[in-house]
This record gives C-alpha cells, structure tokens and sequence, in this order.
C-alpha cells in the first residue's frame, strides 16, 4: 500500500483515488465561454455568448472599488438576471407562504470564486436591484480575457467583491432543505 509523507499527501491520494478532486480540477480560473442556469428550476438553461446576445439587454454604469485597480467606473451590457430567472421559472412549493423569499442565486466562477444574491432583491415588487448577467461593455464590445464571456453586475455596488467575473454557474437554491 501506497505510504504517504503528510495528511494532506494522504487526502489528495484520496480525492483522485475516489474522485473527489472534482472541485480542484473545475477551479482552474480559465476564461468562462459559457455558464449553465440550473438548481431549482424548471428550465435548466446553458448560456453562450451567442445565446445572450438574442436576448433584451440593458447597460448598467458601476463605480466600485477594486482591491487591484482602485476605483474603477465602468459601464456593462447584459441581460437582467431578473428575466432570467423568469424564463427559467423557479420551482416554488405553493404550500409554503411566500416561498420565493427563501430563494437565493449563487453565481460561480471558474476559479470557484462565488456570491450569492437573494432572489427577492432582484423582484420589481421588492428590492428591484438592477442586475445584469454582463456580456459586453458600454460600446458592445466583448469582456476583457480576465473577465470572461459574462459577469455578474449589480447595480449600487460600492466594493467590486460580487461582480463576479468568468461565470460558469448561476444555481438557484433555497436558504434551508
Ligand atoms: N471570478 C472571480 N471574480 C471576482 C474575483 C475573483 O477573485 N474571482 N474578485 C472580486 C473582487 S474581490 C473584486 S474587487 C473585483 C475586481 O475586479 P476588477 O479587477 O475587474 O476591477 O472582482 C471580483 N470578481
Ligand atoms: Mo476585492
């Protein structure tokens, strides 16, 4: 039998052994081409940058402050998170009161990077936050390669921690099983 010099020696044998490296093979940080809409919805969705271009887009300007570049303004093109939730339709149990406000969006990254947002917060008749899947600057032009194929923007923010760049997931979930 193998003999390993450390524990963590020991558990990355493991995790190759039974597939558990999973999590360190997908966090490689490469440019996202494309991202899947899935979780608890009925029309799991995957999105190229083909797809978004089809669909109605808005432009947000953001003013955030960005750890490596300062503050940074800079004006985004996307599809509203909103409407695409929307046409993936959450699945919602009737019998629970207001079951929509136990929703949440969690969007991943390629390097697994991740912030989630309350479904709520994206609703018109409650927070109306403004936030856009971002495909394309200001002028329609694509993302930089550090960005990726689309990145999540939200309207107000002050810190560019959720603007979460090279999308590879957006998961709907529920704050408790
Ligand atoms: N995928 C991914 N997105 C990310 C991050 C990250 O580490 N990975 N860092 C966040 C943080 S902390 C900030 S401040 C901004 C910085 O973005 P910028 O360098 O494009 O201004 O990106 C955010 N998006
Ligand atoms: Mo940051």
């Amino acid at each position: 039998m193998t003999r390993f010099r450390t524990l963590a020696a020991a558990v990355a044998f493991a995790a190759l052994a039974f597939g558990g490296t999973a999590q360190a093979a997908s966090c490689d940080g490469g440019f996202s081409s494309s991202f899947k809409l899935r979780g608890e919805v009925e029309n799991p969705t995957t999105f190229k940058l083909k797809d978004l271009k089809k669909l109605p887009s808005s432009r947000v300007t953001v003013t955030y402050f960005s750890g490596s570049a300062g503050l940074v303004t800079q004006t985004y093109t996307g599809v509203s998170l909103n409407d695409m939730l929307a046409a993936a339709v959450i699945k919602l149990d009737p019998t629970r009161k207001n079951d929509i406000l136990r929703k949440y969006v969690a969007v991943r990254a390629t390097d697994c990077y991740e912030a989630i947002i309350a479904v709520a917060d994206l609703l018109p008749n409650f927070g109306a936050q403004q936030v856009l899947i971002a495909y394309a600057d200001g002028n329609g032009q694509p993302l930089s390669e550090t960005e990726g194929m689309a990145r999540l923007i939200i309207a107000g923010d002050k810190q560019g921690g959720r603007l979460v760049s090279n999308v590879k997931a957006v998961i709907v979930g529920s704050a408790e099983d």
